[in-house]
Order: structure tokens, then sequence, then C-alpha cells
């Protein structure tokens, strides 16, 4: 596995690059790019599985990235197993599950809803935030007033049986811990590049598991758990979001494309600046994934146990994420 020895390996670069402003990656990372990967989807975690296949329907037909990540995502969204996405999800501390949720276009348009309760499908409001209003994001009652002026249907604030027993059993102790990869690990984040050589992405989430009611993560506030610049490459992320907000991580990571580096490069640069500003980052995880405009792909987590879901025209597979922390 790929560490620490990656970020010591780019000792004889990290003069020059501490010169001109770069972080310190190894130019070996700069993969000039071998012709082009498209179409191509990937999204976080092992549901993406599922998610992948309702994005590969839209982008193998030709269709637009944007419309991929919606559906893709909804997929998950409307699996009522999940426990940290859609309705079905793990709640807040209070019993509510509140959901957050992202998308952006190869416009650099973009749209999200944060808070959002009662509604089955918040990445499709989201992307209605992002084309029939002035603005990027719609919150609490004002986002469901939104979704429910624009005919999505107001579901009931009911805990799934699983959930409920879960939030009931944490109810005993109330000990707000996130456990790496276990407690509360499934948000959906989806980057896709389309046929036309477009990028889109999206994410949706109810956040971390028993939260305080009101907070919101990373997943809805664009460049924090999601990003698309469509001349370099799109990044989303997935795990605690307080830590990737204090570093902009998905917008950091397509800066990092920008300025030459891999996908993947940009990735572990992007784990590196996290765990400086987060001491605690020996007990949460967090996970980059990144896509270019080339269809190179590149995945990152602090620590193991992060997969994503990668398909193009030759499959789609689950993949292990190298990760920083042993
Ligand atoms: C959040 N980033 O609300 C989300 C949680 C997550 O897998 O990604 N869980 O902080």
């Amino acid at each position: 596995m790929t560490s620490r020895r990656k970020f010591i390996q780019t000792a004889g670069f990290a003069g020059a690059a501490a010169l001109i402003g770069l972080p310190e990656i190894s130019l070996a990372e700069k993969r000039p790019a071998s012709g082009t990967t498209k179409p191509i989807v990937l999204s976080t975690w092992k549901r993406g599985l599922a998610a992948n296949d309702g994005a590969w329907k839209v982008l193998s037909a030709n269709g637009r990235a944007l419309d991929a990540v919606e559906k893709g995502v909804n997929v998950t969204e409307a699996d009522f197993t999940d426990r940290s996405v859609g309705l079905g999800a793990l709640p807040d501390r209070d019993g509510h599950v509140t959901l957050d949720a992202s998308i952006m276009d190869e416009h650099g348009s973009c749209g999200s809803v944060a808070f959002l309760q009662h509604i089955m499908h918040p990445v499709s409001v989201a992307r209605l935030v992002m084309e029939k209003t002035p603005h990027v994001m719609l919150v609490g009652e004002g986002a469901l007033q939104f979704a429910l002026e624009n005919g999505f249907k107001k579901e009931p604030d009911k805990l799934s049986p699983a959930s409920e027993q879960a939030w009931k059993e944490w109810l005993k102790k109330s000990e707000y811990k996130p456990v790496v990869n276990i407690e509360n690990h499934d948000t959906i984040g989806m980057i896709a590049l389309d046929a036309a050589g477009n990028l889109s992405g999206s994410c949706t989430t109810s956040g971390l598991a028993y939260k305080m009611h009101g907070r919101v993560g990373d997943s809805p506030i664009i460049g924090a758990g999601m990003y698309v610049d469509n001349e370099v490459g799109a990044a989303c992320a997935t795990g605690v979001g307080e830590a990737v907000m204090k570093i902009c991580g998905s917008f950091l990571v397509v800066e990092y494309m920008r300025q030459g580096m891999s996908p993947d490069a940009a990735c572990r640069a992007a784990v590196k600046r996290l765990t400086e500003r987060n001491p605690n980052y020996k007990d949460i995880q967090v996970g980059f994934l990144a896509l270019n405009k080339q269809g190179e792909t590149g995945a990152y987590a602090v620590q193991h146990g992060f997969n994503y879901a990668l398909c193009d025209s030759s499959g789609n597979k689950l993949v292990d994420a190298d990760f920083f922390v042993n």
C-alpha cells in the first residue's frame, strides 16, 4: 500500500514545488494523458455499483453527464435500506432524517439543498434549485416549500425499522462518536464524463448519524463535498464532512488537477492537506474521488476501508482505494 512513503519520495521535487507554490508531489505523479476514456462514471462506496448502473443507462445512450449523475444517485436515494442516503437512513440525535445534496454541471451551474426533510430525492430538488431559481442553495423549510411547490411528494417523518432500532440503541448512551468506516458511511458522491466529453457531479446524504439537529455537512457545500470544472476535472468526497469543509476538499482536488497533477496525485495531495489541518485525522475517515477530462480516475482516503465503484465500457467494478494511515 502506498502511504507516507509516497510523500517522502517527493523530496527531490519539494524545493522546486515550494518555490512555485505547488504541493510536494513528485513530477512522476503527473502522468501524460493517453487518449480519453469516455463515457465513464465513478461513485463512492459499494452501493455505488447500483448507482453506476443507473448512470450508465444514460451515459451508454450518449446522454448528458448531468442526467447520469442525477439518475444514478436517485437509485441510492430510493433504497430504504441505505444507512446514509435517503429517507431510510440513520437519523439525527432527535430522531429526524435530514438530507443534504448537491449537483453541478459542465457549465459550472450548481444547486444544492441542506437540512431538507420529507423528500425522497433531494438531489433532484438540488437540480431544480440550479435550473429554476437565481440561487445555489436552499435549506430547511424553504427547501421543503420549494420542493412541494415543484411537485415533490411530502413523505412522512418515519424511520425505517432498522434505523429506528439503531437510534433507540444509540439513545441508551447518547454518545456522539463517528466510528471509522462502520457507523455511518454510505454517502454517495458521483462524478461522470459523458460521450461528448462533458463532466458533471452529484452528492447526496443524510449526513453523519446522530448529528445535532440542524447540522449540515460537506455534501451540499459546492467545492467541499463535490466540485466540477469542465476544463479540468471533477471530484467528490465522503466521510466526516467537517474535515472536508475545512480544506474545501473537492475544489482543492480539482485545483491540484488544474496544476497538472493526475487525479490520483490530486486526491493524495488533498488527503495530505486534510491531515495537516485536522489533528484528529487518525480517528476519522475521509475519501476523495477524482476524474479528469481524459477520463483518468483517482481515489485516496485517510484510512483503510474506503472503496468506490467505477464503470466504463469494460464493466462496473468495486475498487479499494489506497490510504494514508496504516
Ligand atoms: C457528511 N460527508 O455529512 C457526509 C457523511 C458521509 O459517508 O460522507 N458519509 O459529513
